[in-house]
C-alpha cells in the first residue's frame, strides 16, 4: 500500500504547535544528568536570519536532541543580544528607534527560530537590552569596579570616525573598524577598562577544554606572551632611567642606540633644545599613523635624534637616544635597545641613519656576513667577559650581571591590553558611575540598579555621548554626600552583555541576583557551545575572562565557561560569504515554504562537515527531499502488529554507523548513511521494532518527520522521550577486502564472510579488470589473507 504523499508543511506545523515552548528546563531535578547545549544568542540587527545563520542553530539542535535521547536533561536556551552598535546603526538607517527596531527584529527572529523546529526552552529567554537583564550587566560592572578590575583612565584609544565611538583593540581588524570597515584613528580620551591583563597567563591555559586548535592559536597569539628581560639605561644628565624590554638580552653588548616610541613620556623631558622642533614635528606626524602602518615590515623606517644620551648599563658608554615610530608606545615599555647587527628592523634603521652596527654573535662556524643582520643562534663575540659561550648561556650570564647591579631582570610581556568597555553611543547599558565634585567617582549603589537607559534620546552619532545631551539623565545626587552630582554618560560595549549571558540562562527569572550560585554550579560549564569562529578573540576571550574574574570574586567555582567549543564553518553563496549587507543571502523562509524545515535542516547538515566552509547549492535540498519522501514510504510499509524483534542488516548497519559517527559530530556522514539505508529499504517491509529504531536515529536531524512517524507507529508520547536504542550488533556478516596490486591498494571489495577463496579472488580480478588496473596475463602470484587482503603480484 502506498502512503499519501509526504506533506512537510502540515506535519511540521502540527508538531511545532504541540511541542512545548517553555518548560523550565533549568530546574534540574535530583538524579537528572545535566547537559548544557548552547548556541550564540543572535544580534537582532537585521530583519531576519539567513540560511547561513541556520547552520549553527541546526547543528546545536541536532546535538541537543541527540543528548536528550541519550538520557540527559538538556538545557538549550535562547535569547537575543539586542543592545549595541549594529542595532543602533540599523535603527538609524531605518529612521526608527533601536528599541522599536530590535523589537520587530526579535519578533521575526523568534518566528524563524520556531520554524526551525528547535527544542529551545523559551522560558530561559533573555534580551540584553531589557532592564531586568542589563541591571545585572551593571551589577557585573560594579563587582569588577569594586575589586580593582574595572578602572577609568585617559588613554590613546581607537576611534572610528564613522561610528563616532571608541573601539576595543579586539574590534580593530587590520586597522579598520570591525563593524563598518572604516579606517580607525587614535584619540586621547578618558575611558573605562576591564583588567583582562590580570588574567593573561590563566587565559593561555586551555587544559581540559575541547576547542578547535585554530581558535586556541588565535587566542594565544592575541595574548602574545613573550619572555625576555627588562633592562635599565640611566639617562645622562637626569635621574631617570629608560627601561627597555628585549627578548634578546644576549645582544646587550651590541646596542648602538636606544629608541623611544613617539608617545613615550620621556621624549619631552630629554630632548635637547636644538632638537626640539624636529622632534615635536616628528611626534605629531607619527601619531597620525595607525599601529598597523607603523608595524608594516617593509615600510621605510623613520626617526629623529633627541640630542640626549643614556649610559650602557654594563660598559657605561654613551648611547644616543632616538625617537622612531617603529617602536610602539603600547608594547613592552615603549622603548627598545637598538641592536642592528641582530634585528632586521634595527638593521634597516641603522643603515639608513648611519648608526654603528656591532656584531656580538657569530655563526657557530665561519664568520658573519656584514651585509645583513645575523638572526640565528651562535657564539658570543665582542662581548668582553661574556665571549666564547653560546648566546643562550651568554644571555643568562648578562641578565645575572645586570641583576647584581640592580639594572635588569627577567620578565614576561603580553601583547594583550586591558579591555576598553566604554562607548560614546546610545544603545547600551549605562555605566553605573556617578561623579561628585566633593567625593569624586562613586559607584551607583546596587540597590539603585538598573540605571535606566532613557528612551527619549537624540542618538545620531556626533562624537559625544548621546546621554550627555539628555535633559535630565545625567543630573543626580551623590550616593555618598547627597550633593548634586552627574552620571557617567558612556554606555557599555555589547560584548560586556554577552560575556555572561550563559550564566543568566541557568536562572533567568531571578530578580534578586544575576544568578544563584546553586543554579550556575548545577549547569556550568557549558558542555557544548556552537558558533562562528569570528568570535575567537572577541566574545570567546571576554567570556573566559569574566568567568575567571567571577571565580576570583567567589561567585562561581569553575574557571572556564565552555568545555567544548564547536566553530561552525561559513556558508558561501556564489563564492562569497552569505551576508545581508552584500545582498548575498538565501532566505530560509523561502526554502521552508517550498520544502519544509526538515529538508532544510537535513541539507544544512548534509552539505559538508559542520566545521568547514561550504558553498550553498540549492539543488542539494532536492536530494534531501527525495530521501524524505522515500523514508515516508518506508515508514508506511511496516508490520505494525508484529512482535518480531529481529533487526535486519540495513537497519543494523545504519544504527551502528550513526551511533559511531554522531558522537564525533559527523552530521553529514550520518545523513548519507540514512540515505543509503533508505535506498536499501525501498521494498522491505519493516517490523515495528525496526521502524522505531530507524525513526529514532533519524530524529535529531529531522525531528518533525520522526515525531510524526513515531505517532503513526502508535506512540502517544514524544519520540524525544524515548531512548537512543541499544541493540546487540552481531558480528558483521560481510567483510571488506583490500585489493592490491604489488602491495598497492587498488580497490576494495565487500564480500560475504563465508565466501570461499576462489570466489573472492575471481571477483577481485573482475573488479580490477573493469577499472583497467590489472592484466590477468601478468599475474605471477596471488596472495590471499582471509577476511582482509587480496594481493596480485604482477610482472
Ligand atoms: C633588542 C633586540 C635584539 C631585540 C635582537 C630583538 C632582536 P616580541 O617577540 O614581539 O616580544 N620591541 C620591544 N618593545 C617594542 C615596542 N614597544 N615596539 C616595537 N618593538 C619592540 O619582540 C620583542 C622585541 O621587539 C624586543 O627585543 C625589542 O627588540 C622589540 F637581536 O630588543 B629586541
Ligand atoms: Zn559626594
Amino acid at each position: 500500500m502506498k502512503a499519501r504523499k509526504y506533506n512537510p508543511h502540515q506535519i511540521e506545523q502540527k508538531w511545532q504547535n504541540i511541542w512545548p515552548k517553555e518548560w523550565e528546563s533549568y530546574k534540574l531535578q535530583p538524579g537528572e544528568e545535566k547537559y548544557y547545549c548552547l548556541d550564540m544568542w543572535s544580534y537582532p540587527s537585521s530583519d531576519g536570519l539567513h540560511t547561513g545563520h541556520w547552520r549553527p542553530y541546526t547543528i546545536a539542535d541536532a546535538w541537543a536532541r541527540y543528548q536528550t535521547l541519550k538520557g540527559k536533561k538538556v538545557l538549550h536556551p535562547v535569547g537575543f543580544d539586542a543592545f549595541g552598535l549594529p542595532a543602533e546603526n540599523a535603527a538609524i538607517k531605518n529612521k526608527t528607534h533601536p528599541a522599536d527596531y530590535t523589537k520587530t527584529s526579535i519578533a521575526n527572529f523568534t518566528r524563524q527560530l520556531h520554524e526551525l523546529g528547535a527544542m529551545y526552552d523559551w522560558s530561559t529567554h533573555s534580551v540584553s537590552s531589557s532592564p531586568d537583564y542589563y541591571r545585572w550587566t551593571q551589577w557585573l560592572f560594579l563587582q569588577l569596579y569594586n575589586n580593582d578590575l574595572a578602572y577609568r583612565k585617559s588613554a590613546l584609544v581607537n576611534w572610528c570616525p564613522k561610528d563616532q565611538t571608541v573601539l576595543a583593540n579586539e574590534q580593530v581588524i587590520g586597522g579598520r573598524c570591525e563593524r563598518c570597515g572604516t579606517e580607525v584613528n587614535k584619540k586621547e580620551l578618558k575611558q573605562w577598562f576591564f583588567k583582562i591583563t590580570d588574567f593573561a597567563e590563566d587565559l593561555l591555559n586551555f587544559d581540559g577544554l575541547t576547542w578547535p586548535e585554530r581558535v586556541k592559536t588565535l587566542q594565544r597569539a592575541w595574548i602574545g606572551k613573550s619572555e625576555g628581560a627588562e633592562i635599565d639605561f640611566p639617562i645622562t644628565e637626569s635621574n631617570e632611567k629608560i627601561k627597555v624590554f628585549t627578548t634578546r638580552p644576549d645582544t646587550l653588548m651590541g646596542v648602538t642606540y636606544l629608541v623611544l616610541a613617539p608617545e613615550h613620556p620621556f621624549v619631552k623631558l630629554i630632548t635637547s633644545e636644538s632638537q626640539k622642533n624636529i622632534v615635536t614635528a616628528y611626534q605629531e606626524q607619527a601619531l597620525k599613523e595607525s599601529e598597523i602602518e607603523r608595524l608594516t615590515e617593509n615600510r621605510k623606517k623613520t626617526g629623529v635624534f633627541t640630542g640626549a644620551y643614556a649610559k650602557h648599563p654594563l660598559t657605561d658608554k654613551d648611547i644616543p637616544i632616538w625617537v622612531a615610530d617603529y617602536v610602539l608606545g603600547t608594547y613592552g615599555t615603549g622603548a627598545v635597545m637598538g641592536v642592528p647587527a641582530h634585528d632586521s628592523r634595527d638593521f634597516i634603521f641603522a643603515r639608513d641613519y648611519k648608526l654603528p652596527i656591532a656584531y656580538v654573535i657569530s655563526p657557530p662556524e665561519g664568520v658573519v656576513n656584514d651585509d645583513a643582520p645575523y638572526l640565528e643562534p651562535g657564539t658570543m663575540i665582542n662581548s668582553d667577559d661574556f665571549n666564547d659561550q653560546t648566546n643562550e648561556a651568554g644571555g643568562k650570564a648578562i641578565v645575572e650581571a645586570l641583576e647584581k647591579k640592580g639594572s635588569g631582570k627577567w620578565t614576561v610581556q603580553y601583547r594583550l591590553r586591558d579591555w576598553l568597555v566604554s562607548r560614546q553611543r546610545y544603545w547600551g547599558a549605562p555605566i553605573p558611575i556617578i561623579y561628585c565634585e566633593k567625593c569624586g567617582e562613586q559607584a551607583v549603589p546596587e540597590s539603585d540598579l538598573p540605571v535606566l537607559l532613557p528612551t527619549d534620546v537624540e542618538f545620531m552619532p556626533t562624537g559625544g555621548s548621546p546621554l550627555d545631551r539628555h535633559p535630565t539623565f545625567k543630573h543626580t545626587s551623590c550616593p555618598n554626600c547627597g550633593g548634586s552630582a552627574t552620571r557617567e554618560t558612556d554606555t557599555l560595549d555589547t560584548f560586556v552583555d554577552s560575556s555572561w549571558y550563559f550564566l543568566r540562562y541557568t536562572d533567568p527569572k531571578n530578580d534578586k541576583e544575576p544568578f544563584s550560585k546553586e543554579q550556575v554550579e548545577k549547569w556550568l560549564p557549558v558542555d557544548f557551545y556552537v558558533g562562528g569562529v569570528e568570535h575567537a578573540i572577541l566574545h570567546l576571550l571576554y567570556a573566559r575572562f569574566v568567568t575567571k574574574a567571577l571565580q576570583r570574586l567567589n561567585y562561581v567555582s569553575f574557571h572556564e565557561p565552555f568545555k567544548q567549543f564547536y566553530g561552525n564553518g561559513i556558508v558561501y553563496l556564489h563564492g562569497s560569504k552569505m551576508s545581508k549587507s552584500k545582498g548575498n543571502i538565501v532566505n530560509p523562509d523561502d526554502i521552508v515554504k517550498r520544502h519544509g524545515t526538515d529538508a532544510l535542516r537535513g541539507y544544512i547538515l548534509f552539505m559538508g562537515p559542520g566545521d568547514q566552509d561550504v558553498e550553498w547549492q540549492e539543488n542539494g535540498i532536492l536530494g534531501v527531499r527525495r530521501f524524505m519522501d522515500k523514508s515516508w514510504q518506508i515508514f508506511h510499509n511496516v508490520e505494525i502488529d508484529s512482535n518480531n524483534e529481529t533487526v535486519r542488516p540495513p537497519i543494523e548497519k545504519a544504527y551502528q554507523a550513526i551511533s559511531d559517527l554522531l558522537p564525533h559530530l559527523y552530521f553529514n556522514r550520518c545523513i548519507s548513511t540514512l540515505m543509503t539505508a533508505a535506498n536499501e529499504l525501498q521494498d522491505v517491509r519493516l517490523n515495528k521494532h525496526e521502524a522505531e529504531i530507524l525513526a529514532i536515529i533519524l530524529s535529531p536531524f529531522m525531528p518533525h518527520l520522526a515525531e510524526e512517524v513515531w505517532s503513526i507507529l502508535g506512540h502517544s508520547t514524544s519520540i524525544f522521550d524515548a531512548q537512543w536504542p541499544v541493540i546487540e550488533v552481531a558480528a558483521e556478516k560481510t567483510v571488506i577486502y583490500a585489493i592490491q596490486v604489488n602491495g598497492k591498494l587498488r580497490g576494495t571489495l565487500e564480500a560475504d564472510r563465508e565466501a570461499d577463496e576462489s570466489k573472492i579472488i575471481n571477483e577481485s580480478k573482475r573488479l580490477l579488470h573493469a577499472k583497467s588496473q590489472l592484466d590477468e596475463n601478468n599475474i605471477i602470484k596471488t596472495i590471499f589473507v582471509a577476511g582482509r587482503i587480496v594481493n596480485f603480484v604482477v610482472k
